[in-house]
């Protein structure tokens, strides 16, 4: 057995099931390989969507995505992606060719050390410089990218010659057991409550890191037994479900929104699974004067607006079942209570009008209402993300992906596709800015192919819609943000789907209802206002300004 197919055996113990990637002479080994095997390759247009695909694949399953791709430009290619999935710590292995050994001394073609470029993008990333290192060297790229210590990338580069050498036959994929369980010790979580029991405005931040430890049904008992109010970051939705009355939804936007007044109140911050990348901490504690609790199954990272009084690292729920037992809060969040109704209120504002280009609230209302508690929006990034990380609310975690660490466009449609692949049953939409969806619109040709179907919807404003809005609030003008697009229900039925293209506000729920029901990936293309961008700013100014 040579190098190439005892890879494919370690990849099979570790479970993998899927791999996305693109061939290359110096893969050949490994694709021989894996067509042999059970796992299925899932062959992409464009290697960012690979590495796309295998970190949604990631952030979906706990479990590290696997993503492959040839020597030189097939690497520098996987590169955004993989930053994306090791900065949002998502599991993901990245597995790349490399020239023979004997001539990486020499300046040569394709050649380039990949080693060296993935290293500030993962959390490891070696060579495999011996046949019988093959099982050690991918033993450890997925310890590293699933470990509970915040997950994220790791790369794997494999040389032509060795891929070929044969491995001795002692030589054996290694096993693996789930590492035990830590716990937080008892004094860290009674010094929590102590703090907790005397805060007078407590608020219980929610992070990423959540998704994965199941400690949804932890955090929302928590808030209604010690009456704590709850903010998710951005990809924090649905930790705790949107209808609970102690759901006061997402912090995160650029703007102060209504959190942001709960937070400006809070005289204590329990930070729950939260990672310093999802959201400034200068945001949650600008005047450094709040008591913190961090609580995660890993120590807190170093920032000066976020130096912890108490650290609580270990299981995360059984902390939070801990501080349930150790803490009473009898009183009521009582100005909670009124902002949540406030600030539903607002979201309401507009989801029904019928002006067209259609307003943002008006698409995500009917998106909303389009999806059941359990499918899943993959965002991509721009203003209306913005709208999204606002204003679209989930019931059950992972049901709206955001990438907010890196905060990558392009990452919707590739993502969709991962998330396909894993729910069949589930509707699956893509929410994209026209600049974003043709970063990556080629993998529509994938999904057609693969017969992954999914919708994608594009936000059409002809414009980095995003940056405008920033301009626009800086400089009063914009710049250098626009372009002209293509017809999109064209482009996506040259490729094979279908395509919508929004000219009444009320197209979309009907538009919607029939994509889904389609086995083909759908296009809806739908004109949006954003003239709404620069009112949200003007409107939410004038609520900060409220605040004493
Ligand atoms: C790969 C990448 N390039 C550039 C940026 C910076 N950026 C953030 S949002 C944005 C504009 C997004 O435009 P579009 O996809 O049309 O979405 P819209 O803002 O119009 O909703 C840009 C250029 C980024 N986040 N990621
Ligand atoms: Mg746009």
């Amino acid at each position: 057995m040579n190098t190439a197919e005892k890879l494919v055996e370690c990849l099979i113990q570790e479970g993998v099931e899927v791999i996305f990637g693109i061939p290359g002479e110096e893969n050949l080994e490994v694709v021989e390989a894996l067509a042999n095997s059970s796992i299925r390759f899932i062959t992409t247009r464009h290697e960012q969507g690979a590495a796309f695909m295998a970190d949604v694949y990631g952030r979906l399953t706990g479990r590290a995505g696997v993503c492959l791709a040839t020597l030189g430009p097939g690497a520098t290619n996987l590169i955004t992606g993989v930053a994306d999935a090791n900065s949002d710590g998502a599991p993901l292995v990245a597995i790349t060719g490399q020239v023979s050994t004997e001539r990486m001394h020499i300046t040569g073609h394709q050649y380039l050390d990949l080693t060296k470029l993935f290293e500030p993008i993962t959390k490891r990333t070696k060579m495999i410089m011996r046949p019988d290192t093959v099982c050690e060297v991918t033993r450890l790229a997925f310890k590293y990218a699933q470990s509970e210590q915040k997950m994220g990338a790791t790369h794997i580069d494999l040389p032509v010659n060795i891929a070929r050498m044969a491995v001795p036959e002692s030589e054996m994929p290694m096993c693996h057991r789930k590492p035990p369980v830590e716990y937080a010790d008892l004094e860290s979580v009674a010094q929590a409550a102590k703090l907790l029991a005397q805060a007078l405005n407590p608020v219980m931040v929610v992070g990423a890191d959540c998704l994965h430890a199941e400690v949804s049904g932890a955090v929302t008992e928590l808030a209604h037994t010690l009456h704590i109010p709850v903010i998710n970051t951005m990809m924090a939705k649905g930790v705790i479900s949107c209808d609970d009355p102690y759901a006061m939804l997402t912090v995160g936007i650029p703007q102060r929104d209504y959190p942001d007044l709960l937070l400006n109140d809070a005289d204590l911050l329990l930070c729950v699974g939260y990672d310093l990348v999802e959201v400034a901490p200068s945001r949650l504690n600008p005047n450094r004067d709040k008591k913190v609790i961090h609580l995660n199954s890993y120590a807190a990272h170093i920032n000066r607006s976020y130096q912890p009084n108490v650290e609580v690292v270990g299981d995360m729920a059984d902390a939070l079942h801990k501080l349930m037992q150790f803490c009473r809060r009898d009183s009521k969040p009582e100005t909670a209570f009124s902002l949540r109704e406030r600030m539903l209120a607002d979201h309401r504002a507009l989801a029904e009008d019928a002006s067209f280009p259609v307003k943002p609230q008006r698409i995500l209302s009917d998106v909303r209402k389009a999806l059941g508690k359990e499918d899943i929006l993959i965002c991509d990034v721009g203003a209306h993300k913005m709208w999204i990380g606002r204003q679209y609310n989930c019931f059950q975690p992972n049901t709206c992906l955001i990438s907010n660490g890196f905060a990558t466009m392009g990452i919707a449609v590739p993502g969709a596709i991962a998330a396909r692949l894993l729910y069949p049953d589930k509707r699956i939409l893509a929410i994209t800015g026209d600049g974003g969806f043709m970063m990556n619109s080629q993998e529509l040709e994938t999904a057609r192919r693969e017969h992954l179907p999914f919708v994608a919807l594009i936000f059409n404003d002809g414009e980095y819609g995003l940056i405008s809005w920033k301009q626009h609030d800086r400089y009063g003008h914009t710049n250098c943000t626009s372009f002209s697009n293509p017809d999109y229900a064209h482009l996506a039925e040259a490729m094979g789907c279908k395509g919508y293209r929004v000219t009444r506000a009320e197209d979309l729920p009907e538009m919607l209802e029939e994509a889904f029901s389609l086995d083909v990936p759908v296009v809806i293309d739908c004109p949006v206002d954003y003239g709404e961008n620069a009112k949200l700013t003007e409107r939410l100014n004038a609520l900060v300004e409220l605040v004493p």
